[in-house]
């Protein structure tokens, strides 16, 4: 039987996102738009990122191709193309099954933020199921996935991948964002029809026929490791420390870039937004003026010198300043960063700055904020809950995003919104795992409201 192992690859993991507009008065979810935002959702996605994982895909499964295409003559020509023409109704498929997971999870983490605060999740479980994809062994694919899923292998960025992996998951600890610890507290319970039935030891939906994990594991342990050269070393705090070691094997994710020097101290690392999300909030900001209130290490500030004319980076704690300056210098954006040394608190009652746009991204209270199965946005977010944030950030500007944890309130992210306006919730993925929610308020940021069809 033929299997469908979709792989992933930790240092370009996919970037998926779905976002939907709300009234203040919204209680509750309308599931009018689900086709319509398939639609939207999967053509951003492809128009953003399917040409990248196309030609990635194409060049390392035709090493050859590049140097044969200069001399080839036309009736090879010809025979490539038709092969280039089926790589990417391929690609089309692989990826739109794996579009079509993540959307089913958006379906269910959506209707999981509009529970009530301390709401047990399990209420919904009978409607919903998280799906997931995992990371699968190379040499036990044998589909014509099996090549590429060999070199995802071998690309992936950790040096000591397998041993390393290992480790990490005797720790209990995920191993990339496309992956869940084993004691993630959601548990699947539908299958894609087409799939098999057989759900993975680890009780998680796998979308490739996985055997017995143990299996892939010792088949894994088989395969020759190659070492890719890099800089990275993992820096000594971090070494003995359980909890920031899952991240250290995010690095790629976080910044792209990583291996040319970034710096990031023990609260960036768990807190810097990932190199794709940090893209997509610059590219819905985009303005002439933005405030960054919380900037830290400049996972946001970086990308939002790709695309605004001047970025006001603020923090409170100056060596993290330090190190986004020499971040943003690794990016060649350093010169048009403002960073600031202050508390944004004090910045927005005495600034007569008028920025285009501000950003939030405060601290939520460390990684043990994922505690709470649902966040309440305004209790635990640092230095302010979230109304007086906005308030803060409103006598600047009304166009604001605000950085959120995946389980915050939803209720409570619309209840935001000025009377009689809308709001926008975002909800961003790496590969099938929502890692954030971005909100975003003020007029001219929101997307054009689509027309309600009676019902
Ligand atoms: P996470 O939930 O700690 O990681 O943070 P992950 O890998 O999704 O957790 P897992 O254990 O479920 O696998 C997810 C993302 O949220 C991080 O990459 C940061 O971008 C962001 N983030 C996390 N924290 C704790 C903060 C925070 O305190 N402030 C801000 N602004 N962002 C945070
Ligand atoms: N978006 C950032 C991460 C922000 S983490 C990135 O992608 O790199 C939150 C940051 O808020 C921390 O760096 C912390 O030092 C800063 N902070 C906390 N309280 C603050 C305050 N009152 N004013 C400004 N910055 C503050």
């Amino acid at each position: 039987m033929q299997s469908h192992c979709l792989t992933t690859s930790r240092s370009n993991p996919q970037f998926y996102t779905f976002s939907q507009v709300f009234d203040r008065q919204a209680a509750s979810l309308d599931p009018l738009w689900k086709e319509e935002l398939q639609q939207s959702a999967w053509l951003s996605f492809w128009k953003r990122e399917g040409h990248e994982y196309l030609e990635e895909k194409w060049h390392r499964r035709h090493p050859e191709y590049k140097e044969t295409i200069e001399s080839a003559t036309d009736e090879e020509r010809a025979a490539w193309q038709e092969l280039w023409e089926k790589h990417v109704q391929d690609q089309n498929a692989h990826f739109w099954h794996i579009f079509s997971c993540v959307l089913e999870n958006y379906e269910r983490d959506l209707h999981n933020g509009f529970q009530d605060v301390g709401q047990i999740l399990n209420d919904i479980d009978d409607q919903f199921s998280y799906l997931e994809i995992y990371q699968t062994d190379a040499s036990t694919a044998s589909t014509e996935y099996s090549e590429v899923d060999q070199e995802n292998l071998h690309n992936n960025d950790d040096q000591e991948s397998l041993g390393e992996e290992q480790q990490l998951k005797l720790l209990g600890l995920p191993t990339s964002f496309g992956a869940k610890s084993t004691n993630d507290r959601r548990k699947p319970k539908q299958q894609l029809p087409s799939e098999s039935e057989s759900e993975s030891d680890s009780n998680h939906l796998s979308m490739s026929n996985e055997k017995d994990e143990n299996q892939l594991d010792a088949k894994s342990r088989a395969i020759k490791k190659t070492k890719r050269k890099t800089n990275s070393k993992i820096p000594h705090f971090m070494r003995d420390d359980n909890l920031l070691l899952k991240y250290w094997f995010k690095r790629f994710s976080l910044f792209s870039r990583f291996d040319q020097g970034i710096l990031l101290d023990r609260e960036s690392w768990f807190s810097v937004t990932p190199e794709k999300i940090a893209k997509q909030t610059a590219r819905r900001l985009a303005s002439d003026v933005i405030v960054d209130a919380f900037c830290g290490c400049g996972g946001n500030a970086i990308q939002f010198a790709n695309t605004c004319g001047r970025v006001i980076a603020i923090d409170i704690d100056l060596n993290k300043l330090t190190m986004a300056k020499q971040n943003a210098a690794i990016y060649g954006v350093a010169h048009k960063i403002d960073f600031v040394h202050a508390d944004f608190l004090q910045f927005a009652r005495t600034t007569r700055v008028r920025p285009d746009a501000i950003f939030l991204s405060p601290p939520w209270g460390g990684p043990g904020y994922q505690k709470q199965q649902t966040f309440d946005i305004e209790e635990n977010l640092l230095p302010l809950g979230a109304s007086p944030l906005m308030e803060h950030a409103r006598r600047l500007t009304e166009n604001i995003g605000f950085f959120l944890p995946r389980s915050s309130n939803i209720k409570q992210v619309i209840a935001l919104t000025h009377a009689g306006e809308q709001c926008e919730v975002e909800h961003n993925y790496l590969d099938t795992r929502l890692v954030a929610i971005t909100a975003y308020y003020g007029k001219s940021l929101i997307k054009k409201q689509r027309q309600k069809v009676d019902k």
